[in-house]
């Protein structure tokens, strides 16, 4: 590698390095530099006296902390980062002028955020939500901001109906119930009379909302952005991300447990999985397309509740993210980074989308409330790699120390810089537009079902299984019956057999046909088609108990770290089990301190005396049927295979035992350890009967 590749992520690690206050091995100071005699008692009149208000030191720290919160996002409050780097693969400058789009041997250092919407700071990370996607490319021309989400579509077509829609779904205003969470009256009150909200609603219904990792979530840019090149021709493009690991989900039932157990899950993966080196990647994709492309499509590029399936314009994989550090401090870097949408560098231009449009608007006003003023781009991680000259000046929190005399433009005192750099600054993309002001929606943003049923037509079964009974759970919790009868009516509009099957489930009358599925299909669109090869960063649960059989036990964890999977020893209580030859195993958490939605697979050893003790456990019993309900898989190896009998699995055809392993006694064979690598790998196996089991 280069010099030349390491750069630019080491200019930003280096200025982000002269930031940080390292207080090890330092003694105690005021923020004025003062030493500090003593923190632990104020200064009082007297042993039991009052305490004096010439103790600056308490007045300091107490003020410190009173003034310790800044106000949480208005949306995406909830949210984990980690720092990283992008590279190309190949130079892309017959469709751009951004240099870090250009130059394959550049390492553009990057931030990326993840988020959930609806919740405040310290609500659960396994809603049921849209995720965020926002990366900060540190370029050398400035910062290129991709504020991106999880799913390619939006709820609204316009910005002014976002605070509607934002306020319809977070907690109510009278009661403040629910937090995190959109299954109540006033966001399907909103939904239903807005049918603009059809396709992303119907995402947000599908296992989309319920990822499994931030490393194993898709991204998109949504709207439809420019790429410009060095002779000024603009190409039409849509920003994907896409996980190397896949994209994978939760079931429901598993992520609501999941939030009580570890509100952090999605939090916790991204810093464990950093730490042990499993660096998450993506790659950057995009959708290329002209004008004319644009113009011979069905629905309007310009509109936000509209993806373009891959099928008629492919996905080319231009370049890889890699998050490879985590933050040094939550605060200073992930909740004080301020994403901006009107972001971008020279090569990269905006388009008429009008929630593109309000978004232009709305990132840098609210970064004035959040983060106290309008220097923020002065705070550490929000700072440029690019030099920054101009006149601005002064405000709350001003840290630069600009060394001039002139403060203007044009100025003859010095020498008339900072000076505007005319082609070589960012010139807005000449798009024609002209035409009456109007409060109007386009005719060609109409169509609110075809792509909502294009998304329905395009799931497997087991995924419109998970969208029927997230349309029962959602609008089950509605209490306005007129409610969810409009929201059914809607659904008649998309798909016949989605409306009855949810009617059936809400008690409201199932809708007769009235129109054909207006939609196609997108075969890109199913989790079902994805890569499940390799079971890297899966966490599998290995139950152990005293009279174990230790050569079933080591070729497993062997294994599974060999394939980048996690395998965890589990125990009714912490410390060291002790095997049947006596050795000591050490575990690596009691049971009782984590539970089955935490992993992805469990697999239950040899040793009679040991599957004897977990079977009389009850909770270890229904760690295992709990498992098997949510679809993972289970293996069982010699009489471990009781635990399966006491967790009363179903069994006797394919559907019932797919995922089901079992193994002789004693240390098992390669076959079989390949076999419970391919079902980790697998992740889940939805075709088993899992509604009548128990757990
Ligand atoms: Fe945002 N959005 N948004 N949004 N958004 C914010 O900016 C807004 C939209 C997205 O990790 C806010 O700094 C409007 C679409 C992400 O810090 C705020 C509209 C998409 C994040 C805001 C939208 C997003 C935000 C709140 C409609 C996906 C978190 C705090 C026109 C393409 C970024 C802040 C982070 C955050 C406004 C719609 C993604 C209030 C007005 C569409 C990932 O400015």
């Amino acid at each position: 590698m280069t010099d030349r590749e390491q750069a630019p992520q080491s200019v930003k690690d280096a200025q982000l390095a002269s930031y940080q206050v390292d207080n090890r091995g330092q003694g105690m100071t005021t923020d004025q530099g003062i030493p500090v005699q003593d923190t632990d008692n104020s200064l009082k009149a007297g042993d039991r006296g009052p305490t004096l208000l010439e103790d600056f030191h308490f007045r300091e720290k107490i003020m410190r902390f009173d003034h310790e919160r800044i106000p949480e996002r208005v949306v995406h409050a909830r949210g984990s980062g980690a720092h990283g780097y992008f590279q190309l693969y190949e130079s892309l400058a017959e469709y751009t002028s951004a240099d870090f789009l250009c130059d394959p041997s550049l390492r553009t250092p990057v931030f990326v955020r993840f988020s959930t919407v609806q919740g405040s700071r310290g609500s659960a990370d396994t809603v049921r939500d849209v995720r965020g996607f926002a990366t900060k490319f540190y370029t050398r021309q400035g910062n290129f901001d991709l504020v991106g989400n999880n799913m390619p579509v939006f709820f609204i077509q316009d910005a002014i109906k976002f605070p509607d829609v934002i306020h319809a779904v977070k907690p109510e205003p009278h009661n403040e119930i629910p937090q995190a969470a959109s299954a109540h009256d006033t966001f399907w009150d909103f939904v239903s009379l807005q049918p603009e909200t059809m396709h992303h609603v119907m995402w947000l219904m599908s296992d989309r909302a319920l990822p499994r990792s931030y490393a194993m979530m898709q991204g998109f840019g949504v709207h439809t952005f420019r790429l410009i090149n060095a002779e000024g021709r603009s190409t039409f493009v849509k920003f994907h991300w896409i996980p190397k690991l896949g994209t994978h989900s939760l079931v429901w039932d598993e992520a609501q447990k999941i939030a009580g157990k570890d509100p952090d899950f999605n939090r916790r993966d991204l810093w464990e999985a950093i730490e042990s080196g499993n660096h998450p990647e993506y790659e950057l994709g995009l959708q290329l397309f002209t004008e004319e492309e644009a113009a011979r499509l069905d629905f309007d590029v310009l509109d936000p509740t509209k993806l373009i399936p891959e099928e008629i314009i492919p996905v080319r994989r231009v370049g890889k993210l890699v998050l490879d550090r985590n933050p040094d401090n939550f605060f200073a870097e992930t909740e004080q980074i301020a994403f901006c949408v009107q972001n971008v560098v020279p090569g990269i231009g905006f388009t008429d989308d009008p929630l593109l449009q309000g978004r232009l608007f709305s990132y840098l006003d609210t970064q004035l409330t959040r983060l106290g003023g309008p220097n923020f781009a002065q705070i550490p991680i929000n700072r440029p790699v690019a030099p920054v000259h101009n006149h601005q000046q002064d405000g709350f929190h001003f840290d630069a120390v600009p060394a001039r005399e002139a403060n203007y433009h044009p100025n003859s005192i010095s020498g008339n810089t900072p000076t505007p750099q005319g082609d070589r600054g960012y010139v807005h993309y000449p798009s024609q537009v002209a035409g009456p002001k109007l409060r109007l929606r386009p005719e060609s943003f109409a169509d609110h079902y075809s792509q909502a049923a294009m998304f329905w037509n395009s799931m497997s079964p087991w995924e419109k299984k998970h969208i029927v009974a997230a349309y029962r759970f959602e609008l089950g919790r509605v209490v306005r019956k007129e409610i969810r009868q409009r929201m059914v009516e809607h659904l008649n509009r998309i798909d016949n057999d989605l409306a009855v099957a949810v009617a059936q489930g809400l008690g409201v009358a199932a809708p007769e046909k009235v129109t054909d599925n207006p939609g196609g299909r997108s075969p890109a669109l199913s989790q079902a088609i994805e890569p499940k090869d390799k079971p890297l960063g899966r966490k599998v649960a290995i139950l152990v108990a005293d009279g174990v059989d230790a050569a079933s036990v080591t070729p497993l964890v062997e294994t599974l770290k060999a394939q980048g999977a996690v395998p965890e020893l589990l125990a009714p209580v912490d410390g060291a089990v002790t095997a049947a030859d006596g050795t000591p195993l050490p575990v690596d958490r009691a049971i009782v301190t984590v539970a089955s939605v935490l992993y992805d697979a469990v697999v239950v050893p040899d040793g009679t005396a040991a599957a004897e003790l977990i079977c009389g456990d009850g909770y270890a019993v229904h760690f295992v049927a709990e498992a098997y309900k949510h679809a993972k898989p289970v293996a069982f190896i010699g009489a471990g295979a009781m635990v399966r009998t006491a967790a009363n699995l179903p069994a006797g055809d394919a559907a019932a035992e797919a995922g089901v392993l079992t193994s002789g006694a004693g240390a098992p064979d390669e076959d079989f350890l390949g076999q419970l690598v391919t079902a980790v790998a697998a992740h889940r196996f939805f075709e088993r009967p899992v509604d009548a089991v128990s757990a």
